[in-house]
């Protein structure tokens, strides 16, 4: 048998994956990313090929839909759509985030499960990849209403995750208050204190400190990383940052710490420029506290003010951290942030840049440090917390943030040298990709035909 060449098995894959997946346009654009950029390993190992890698890797092993029932306050009942995709378990068990938002769908929940297997990888921790979540909208629902709604999605979900199965955690939508609710109707229908089940636990209750602040600071830890190597800082920088939730919050917190200035935060009405750099105590208490809009800040802050239409990639700024949601960063965003200079833009959110914006950050030679890579630290810590689960332990917040920290530059490292041996010093994109792509591939071939 002659084995087709990298490039036409990679156009074989793509085709079979748009025939399956027609119209889920997220999940195309997050499996056209990684494709586009495995030519090089794939000439190098064709036994990849042989073994149809890719053509298994693109199939989730298993998708899971069901009703998610709930009444409502007036007593009113009210039916969401819940999911799980467990993409891949070459390399542990499935773990990936829950997102409760109007926008999810299959497509959103592939792309992220998708994401997941290179991401996950890419920690060298011992997990396998999913992604799940519901199209119920937790804005304007009270916490009795969320509480319900949650004890009603784990009533299905339950029976198909497991410590040493699938472990859910957090995502848009779904903090450590949801990761309370849920674990508290697992425990009661399991009948068992089964910690390990879920991660983004509260720290008093089996979750592992800095798991909360891990994403945010763990992009700002890669972006250090990055700009190091080209010889640069964050320290006196400005930074822009999207959002306003728990990854942009603790992206802010990290930037501020090393002594850059943040100067914006979002949602999805408008955002707000701080000038004086951002007030963190009175953004925790807006957002997290009180879940009021982004809006109120700038209410309530002299330096600040806030802005509707556009975008926070008007104002210009060396640093940029997209950590809202995904392809909120476009093309023509990144002409602007080129015209201003932007030198190193590092996604906190999950594949937040289009593609064209990404090529032409690329072509002015700005650092670019996608998602898969740079926002690590979020599910590395929650391996963490699984070790510590396992091993009944709880590690202080000195040694869970240092355990981060190398983490996070073990990625860079990995990732920087992907990026050279595979013909492209500096392109985090293919890095990431191929880094991952050889360790998945790698067990799969281990493990046989499955
Ligand atoms: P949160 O729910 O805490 O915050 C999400 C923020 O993004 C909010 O400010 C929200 O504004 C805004 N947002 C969400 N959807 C949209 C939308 N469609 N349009 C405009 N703004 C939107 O989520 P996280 O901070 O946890 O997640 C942010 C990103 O980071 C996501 O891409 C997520 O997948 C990714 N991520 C999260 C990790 C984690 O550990 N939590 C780990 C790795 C990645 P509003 O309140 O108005 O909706
Ligand atoms: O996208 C992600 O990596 C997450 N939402 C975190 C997943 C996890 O299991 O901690």
């Amino acid at each position: 048998m002659t084995l087709p060449t990298p490039e036409t098995h990679l156009r074989d894959v793509t085709r079979i994956v748009e025939h399956r997946s027609t119209g889920e346009q997220e999940f195309l654009q997050s499996v056209r990313e990684v494709l586009d950029t495995l030519g090089p390993v794939l000439a190098e190992h064709p036994e990849f090929i042989e073994a149809g890698i890719l053509d298994r890797l693109v199939e989730p092993e298993r998708q899971v839909i069901f009703r998610v029932p709930w009444t409502d306050d007036q007593n009113r009942v009210q039916v969401n759509r819940g999911m799980r995709v467990q993409f891949n378990s070459v390399l542990g068990p499935y773990k990936g985030g829950l997102r409760f938002h109007p926008t999810v769908n299959l497509s959103v929940i592939k792309f992220l499960g998708f994401e997941q297997i290179f991401k996950n990888a890419l920690t060298s921790q011992r997990i396998g990849a999913g992604k799940g979540g519901s199209d119920f909208d937790p804005a304007g629902k009270s916490a009795s209403e969320v509480m319900r709604f949650c004890q009603s999605f784990m009533t299905e979900l339950v029976h198909h995750i497991g410590e040493d199965t699938d472990i859910p955690a957090g995502d848009i939508g779904v903090g450590s208050r949801e990761i309370g609710y849920l674990f508290g109707q697992y425990r009661r229908i399991t009948q068992r204190y089964e910690a390990g089940v879920l991660t983004g636990k509260g720290v008093g209750w089996g979750g592992a400190e800095v798991r909360t602040e891990a994403t945010g600071y763990g992009a700002v830890f890669f972006a250090q990383e990055m700009l190091a190597r080209a010889g640069q800082g964050i320290e006196g920088r400005r930074a822009v940052v999207s959002g306003s939730g728990n990854v942009a919050t603790y992206a802010i917190e990290k930037v501020q710490q090393l002594g850059g200035k943040a100067i914006t935060a979002s949602d999805s009405s408008g955002y707000i420029v701080d000038e004086a750099g951002i007030d963190l105590e009175l953004l925790k208490q807006v957002k997290g506290v009180e879940r009021a809009r982004i809006s109120e800040y700038a209410e309530r802050r002299q330096s600040a003010r806030y802005v509707t239409g556009g975008s926070v990639w008007d104002v210009p700024a060396e640093l940029a951290f997209p950590c809202a949601t995904q392809n909120e960063l476009t093309d023509v965003h990144a002409k602007t942030m080129i015209a201003n200079g932007v030198r190193a833009v590092t996604e906190g959110a999950n594949m937040p840049t289009t593609p064209e914006a990404v090529e032409l950050f690329q072509e002015a030679g700005v650092l670019f440090a996608p998602g898969k890579a740079a926002n690590a630290g979020g599910v590395a810590t929650s391996a963490l917390e699984m070790s510590q689960n396992a091993a009944r332990s709880r590690w202080d917040r000195d040694k869970s943030e240092s355990r981060l920290h190398g983490i996070m530059r073990d990625v860079h490292e990995s990732t920087f040298d992907a990026s050279e041996r595979y013909g492209r010093p500096g392109d985090y994109v293919l890095g990431a990709n191929s880094a991952a792509f050889v360790t998945v591939a790698q067990a799969m071939l281990a493990q046989g035909v499955i």
